[in-house]
């Protein structure tokens, strides 16, 4: 029973931004770490202390805990005390989850389990998956209950992450994180492994509130960058400059505007609050609502692009980033790479600088375009008619907005328009 079994070995499946990480710390933390992953060139990567991916800090963790011997990764899943869930959950047509990933590792694990394990959903997911999980493996296994105190009982919670991209190493050891399980059992259970390598606070609750906490938490994030967003269109009708007007607004004590941008990309943000609206369609108007408006801005980005294009004949157009967001690679759900992607559509004549310095080659769809090409960022700007700035990545930053005197400037981060600011952006 579980009182006699301290989680030493534990299984992250899925090797992505959270499980890799989340398997590399508890590893450093001294537990025995098996990652699984359907890819088997992560797995080779991690069995050779490599990272597919770039996120500060975290290769040098990921090759101590191989080269000791306490991670390593494989394509199945093996018997553990614990497990952890950390699988993508995109959303289908229609904006409801797409399960399937938590599905098929959850039979995946059904298939190993004795009795006193713990499985743990870390996937960000919609209230009432972590029930479903459990009900998936008990359907498989009806020798075994999620009932607390038996020898065949398995424990089951949902242990949302809550790590910023960039940020991940130092987050996932310090930010507080919510524990829920489907006992109580559970959570504690949850709460003593967690409490291995997070310094943060760990607050017990139950499955489903923790599931919404985590979408909440999104939401809530979604709705003030929409704010944002849609002041800066406000702001363009009414030739006002929105970065000006913000910092403003923002020397009131009680007012804190975050920054409008291309648009809300990445896995997270731009996805979670449609499992709310999904959830309680007729009640989440306000969320809804400002999905909308966030993902209508690279179409405005775009349509003042083209607007200022047809002032040349063949425009050359620095894009600077396509990522989703500052100083990372991850181009997933990145509004800056649909906006060139379609710039490049649309415009009839000219060509698409892209400077991206995060990555080395440009993915497929934008790869085959003859009107595309990936560029240093000094040969752009030196090039462009107009600079089209997407993304607030460092080098940009450092870019003085004086050598930019001759072109056309469309700053879509304000990073160089100081308008006003007397105090830096908030992030
Ligand atoms: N963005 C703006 N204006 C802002 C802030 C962000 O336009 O003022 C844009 C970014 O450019 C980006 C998008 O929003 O396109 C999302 O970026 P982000 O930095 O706000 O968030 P993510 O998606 O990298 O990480 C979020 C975080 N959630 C919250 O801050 C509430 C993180 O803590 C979560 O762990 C992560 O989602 C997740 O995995 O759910």
């Amino acid at each position: 029973m579980m009182a006699n079994n301290p989680l030493e070995t534990v299984c992250v499946i899925g090797l992505g931004y959270i499980g890799l990480p989340t398997a590399a710390v508890l590893a450093q933390a001294g537990k025995r770490v098996t990652g699984v992953d359907l890819n088997e060139s992560v797995v080779e990567s991690v069995n050779n202390g490599r990272v597919p991916f770039v996120e500060e800090g975290l290769e040098t963790v990921v090759a101590g805990a191989v080269a000791r011997e306490r991670l390593s990764a494989q394509t199945t899943t093996p018997s553990a005390d614990a497990y952890i869930v950390a699988v993508p959950t995109p959303f289908k047509d229609g904006h409801a989850a797409d399960l399937s990933f938590v599905e098929s590792a959850a039979r995946s694990i059904a298939r190993q389990l004795g009795g006193g394990e713990l499985i743990i959903l870390e996937s960000t997911s919609p209230p009432g998956t972590t029930e479903h999980m459990a009900e998936v493996i008990l359907a498989e296994r009806t020798d075994l209950s999620a009932a607390p105190g038996l020898p065949t009982s398995v424990y089951f919670s949902h242990a949302p992450e809550r790590v910023l991209p960039g940020r991940i190493m130092i987050e996932m050891v310090d930010n507080d994180r919510i524990v829920g399980g489907t006992t109580t059992e559970a959570s504690e259970l949850t709460r003593d492994l967690y409490a291995s390598f997070c310094r943060g606070e760990l607050l017990l609750t139950d499955a489903r509130t923790a599931e919404m906490a985590k979408l909440t938490e999104n939401a809530f994030r979604d709705v003030n960058i929409a704010f944002a967003n849609e002041l800066s269109l406000i702001a363009d009708q009414l030739d006002i400059n929105v970065w000006e007007l913000i910092d403003l607004a923002n020397h009131h004590p009680r007012v804190n505007i975050l920054q409008p941008g291309p648009g809300v990309g990445g896995h997270c943000i731009a996805v979670d609050p449609w499992f709310i609206v999904a959830a309680a369609p007729e009640t989440s108007r306000l969320i809804s609502t400002a999905r909308q408006v966030n993902d209508s801005k690279p179409e405005a980005v775009l349509r003042k692009t083209l607007e200022i294009a047809e002032r040349f004949k063949a425009p050359r157009i620095a894009a600077l980033g396509i990522a989703f967001k500052a100083n990372i690679d991850d181009l997933r759900q990145s509004p800056s790479r649909t906006i060139v992607g379609n710039l490049a559509d649309e415009l009839s004549e000219g060509t698409v600088l892209v400077v991206e310095p995060n990555i080395e080659e440009l993915p497929s769809e934008l790869a085959h375009r003859s009107n595309v090409q990936l560029t240093e960022l000094d040969e752009a700007l030196e090039q462009a008619d107009i600079v089209l700035l997407l993304v607030d990545h460092s080098p940009f930053k450092a870019v003085d907005p004086e050598s930019l005197r001759s072109k056309i400037v469309l700053d879509t981060k304000g990073v160089w328009d100081s308008r006003g600011r007397a105090t830096p952006p908030r992030d």
